[in-house]
């Protein structure tokens, strides 16, 4: 039944021009498949192992796949759910060009069109203003030779600086954090490490809804007699099921690790021998922590002193722990510096590099890690590679067949693109794989300046927010149309197979990215047949860097079910626990197991901030927005997938009773929501799990409904990562429903045709 793309051509030439879509098709999802694809799941950076049952080139269901070992036939909702995209009747199956006359405002036109269109554009803008006004935006749900060919067609194709990506929004803190600590950016452990952890502390992750998989490793620990200790705001499901939780107040993260590092030096919770030989830095942390008493550490935190000493206590003394933390000590103007200071009660312990003791940043994305490896980053080459190094750059342009000095330099992070097209500097864009228009903060300005381009092309696979600005689409390709590797949250890289053809005139992104290099007349270097072809490109420029991919191929993942990176040649097996004594790395050649000349860890002393927005008289409540299990990130795919939209229909506003009391505000009621920048009416929901100075808002919805309107723009000066976990707002009850309760269509942030088959 329902075979897609023999229906296509129907369809097209049913509805002419003004097709935009395709046409919905019902799903006989207990149909006997034609085949059954393992793969892994389209969402988060758990990437579990997955089964596509496939019929007629349609994606019709799925099976477990238990014979990977990460999550071993456990799935969440969405990837129950995600086979339900492939055939939604968004699905854009041909390209588009803005058509104000459109009912839809935009046409669809043919793709050879649409690419020569895309290529002119490009070339006039570069011709009159210089290459470097354009930019690219591309993404980390993209496989990893996506992601390479991204950072080498802006630079070598587009010879600009200014390609970022949107782990940008998501992974950076951490990156920059485990950079500085480690000198390598990547989860220390494989996540079999937590199982025999005596202590498990999770800093601002709420875990069972964000990495669902993990809450299963979290409570093996926990049936092994591990104590698991929980900082959040709010009560998450995994804190309910903890043995010590720590309301702490948004923002003041850093302050809490330097206290318990006060605590672990006053009660000498310390592993001597490890701080003397492996780290560097400890006696300047030491003495700035002095100041970081319980008492003060409690006024800051907002967290009592007991529950402090306990945890200092529980974490001190422990013989094995697993400490893993995600963004919510990360999406703050101050987020390296709270991962400094988690990493420092790791290294302090010296509970790291060995069975059982380990600590993780939580992987967001897809590709969340993989992605942020090869140089879609503004400042990033290949390998990890540092693009103002200058062996780096010779390295890499050596490979990509260019003079040094044609390579631009580093570029600007994802936001100040932004502000480049507000001072004009930037008049075109690119982009792929990236909804900036709900994702960035304070994104009614982000929705202006993708406005002010002279000209915008994006490639995706629905028509997202951010794509309504653009003047052609182009249609790129599922997850589960194309193959490719991905690297997962244990630094795990791990092969997506291909199920299915991308329907009607829909094309696999790398394909698209090449045609427009050979539309511009600059297809040296851009002529891969393959995404092997590119894996391989890419396995040769990674080699000698940090992320070290040389030694991993599509076969060495198949046969041994995913390869840790470093894997430095054909025989080497991979790296599952970074810095076990006596490791090898490139950069320590044996001095020691840490990515540093001396082979040492750093140990960084950790000022404490306050927000970039602090509360006060006019806005007294915090505001920290997330995630829900049902949603994925700005919620392009997820709002179209009708048993996930049902889980979760709408954002609401989290607040404690005794702040909707002194509001005003029933559980329910409409109430309205502003900050310096925006503002929002949703419904209240009030809940006795959450500080009563905060509201929560998720954040996976656009238009009226998106909590990016009141977010700041403050940025970690380090990282660049927007403070998406705190500003100030004031909250009131609102005088009735707001427009967008009695308004549809995309633009008021509403689901549209939301497939409700299966
Ligand atoms: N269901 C679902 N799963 C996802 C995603 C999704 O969109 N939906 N997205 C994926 C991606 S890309 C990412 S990055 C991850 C994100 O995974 P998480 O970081 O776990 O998710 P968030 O909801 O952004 O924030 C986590 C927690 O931080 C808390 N928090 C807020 N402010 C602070 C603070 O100042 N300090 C502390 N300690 N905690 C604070 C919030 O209350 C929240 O419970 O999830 C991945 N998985
Ligand atoms: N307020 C607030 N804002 C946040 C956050 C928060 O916690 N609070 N979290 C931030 C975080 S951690 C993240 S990761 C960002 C996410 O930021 P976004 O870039 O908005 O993430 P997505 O929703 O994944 O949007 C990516 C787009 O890529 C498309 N896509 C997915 N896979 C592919 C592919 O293989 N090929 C192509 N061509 N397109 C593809 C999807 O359809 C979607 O339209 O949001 C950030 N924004
Ligand atoms: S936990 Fe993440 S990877 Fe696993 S099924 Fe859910 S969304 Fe997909
Ligand atoms: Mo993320």
């Amino acid at each position: 039944m329902s075979a897609l793309p023999n229906q296509l051509n129907d369809i097209i030439e049913h509805y002419g021009p003004h097709l935009a879509f395709s046409e919905g098709v019902r799903l006989a999802t207990d149909a006997e498949p034609d085949k059954v694809v393992k793969t892994h799941c389209c969402f988060c950076g758990q990437q579990c192992g997955i089964q596509l049952k496939v019929k007629d080139n349609v994606v019709i269901g799925f099976e477990p796949r238990v014979d990977y070992p990460f999550n071993k036939g456990m799935l969440c909702p969405k990837g129950v759910k995600r086979y339900l995209q492939g055939a939604h009747p968004d699905r854009l199956i041909t390209a588009l060009r803005r058509d104000p006359a459109s009912p839809g405002g935009f046409s669809s036109m043919p793709y050879d069109e649409a690419i020569a269109r895309t290529a002119a554009e490009i070339e006039r803008i570069q011709a009159t203003y210089g290459n470097d006004a354009m930019g690219v935006l591309s993404g980390a749900s993209l496989t990893t030779e996506k992601a390479y060919l991204m950072g080498k067609f802006a630079r070598v194709a587009l010879k600009t600086p200014f390609i970022d990506y949107n782990g940008r929004l998501c992974m950076v803190s951490a990156g920059a954090g485990n950079k500085k600590a480690f000198g390598v950016d990547r989860a220390a452990n494989p996540w079999s490490d937590i199982l025999g952890a005596e202590v498990v502390w999770i800093s601002g992750s709420n875990v069972a809804e964000c990495a669902p998989i993990t809450t299963n490793y979290v409570w093996q620990a926990r049936e092994n007699g591990a104590k698991i200790i929980v900082v959040d705001p709010r009560i998450t499901p995994i804190a309910r099921t903890c043995d010590l939780f720590l309301p702490i107040k948004p923002g003041r993260d850093i302050a809490l690790f330097n206290g318990i590092l006060h605590l672990m030096i006053e009660n000498d919770w310390l592993d001597h021998d490890f701080i003397n030989n492996w780290t560097v830095g400890f006696d300047a942390a030491a003495e700035h922590v002095k100041e970081w008493t319980p008492r003060k550490t409690a006024e800051v935190t907002g967290i009592t002193e007991r529950a402090i000493r306990q945890a200092a206590e529980w974490w001190g003394k422990a013989k094995t722990s697993f400490l893993m933390h995600a963004r919510g000590i990360e999406h703050h103007s101050h987020g390296v510096q709270n991962v400094l200071g988690a990493i420092n009660i790791v290294l302090a312990s010296g509970r790291i590099g060995r069975e059982n003791c380990g600590y993780g940043t939580i992987t967001g994305q897809g590709n969340g890690q993989g992605g942020r490896e090869h140089g879609q980053k503004c400042d990033q080459l290949p390998g990890m590679r540092d693009i103002s190094n200058p062996e780096h750059r010779a390295h890499i342009a050596g490979i990509w067949g260019i003079d040094e000095k044609e390579m631009p330099q580093a570029g600007v992070d994802a936001y100040e693109i932004f502000r480049k097209i507000d001072r004009g500097e930037i008049k075109g864009l690119l982009s792929i794989c990236f909804n900036p228009k709900v994702s960035l903060p304070d994104n009614n300005f982000v929705a202006r300046m993708l406005d002010k381009l002279e000209f915008y092309v994006a490639i995706d696979f629905f028509l997202n927010e951010s794509a309504y600005h653009a003047d052609i689409v182009l249609p790129g390709s599922l997850h589960e149309e194309d193959e490719g590797i991905v690297t997962q949250i244990e630094g795990r890289v791990i092969k997506i197979n291909k199920a299915v053809d991308p329907p009607g005139d829909a094309k696999q992104d790398w394909r698209i990215i090449q045609d427009i290099a050979r539309a511009m007349g600059r297809e040296r270097g851009f002529t891969f047949n393959e995404p092997r072809e590119i894996l391989d490109e890419l396995r040769v420029a990674s080699k000698g860097g940090i992320a070290d991919y040389y030694g991993i191929t599509y076969e060495k993942i198949e046969r041994q079910n995913g390869v840790f990176w470093p894997c430095y040649n054909e025989e080497h097996h991979g790296t599952p626990r970074l810095f076990e004594p006596g490791s090898w790395n490139p950069i320590a050649k044996g001095a020691g197991p840490f990515y540093f000349p001396d082979g040492k860890a750093r140990i960084n002393v950790a000022p404490y901030t306050p927000p970039a927005e602090d509360v006060d008289e006019e806005y007294p409540i915090m505001l920290t927005t997330g995630r829900v299990i049902s949603q994925f990130l700005s919620g392009t795919q997820t709002r179209r997938i009708g048993p996930l939209v049902e889980q979760y229909p709408e954002p609401r506003i989290e607040m404690h009773p005794r702040l909707a009391e002194k509001l005003g505000i029933e559980n329910g009621d409409w109430a309205t929501a502003e900050s310096r920048r925006g503002v929002i009416t949703l419904r209240a929901q009030v809940v006795t799990t959450i500080r009563p100075d905060t509201i929560f808002i998720p954040y996976h919805w656009a238009g009226a409904k998106s909590a990016n309107q009141l977010t700041i723009s403050a940025q970690d000066p380090i990282s660049k990562i927007p403070e998406y976990k705190v500003c100030a707002v004031r909250v009131r009850r609102a005088a009735g429903a707001p427009d967008w309760a009695n308004e549809q269509g995309e633009l008021a942030g509403q689901t549209h045709r939301p497939n409700l088959v299966g």
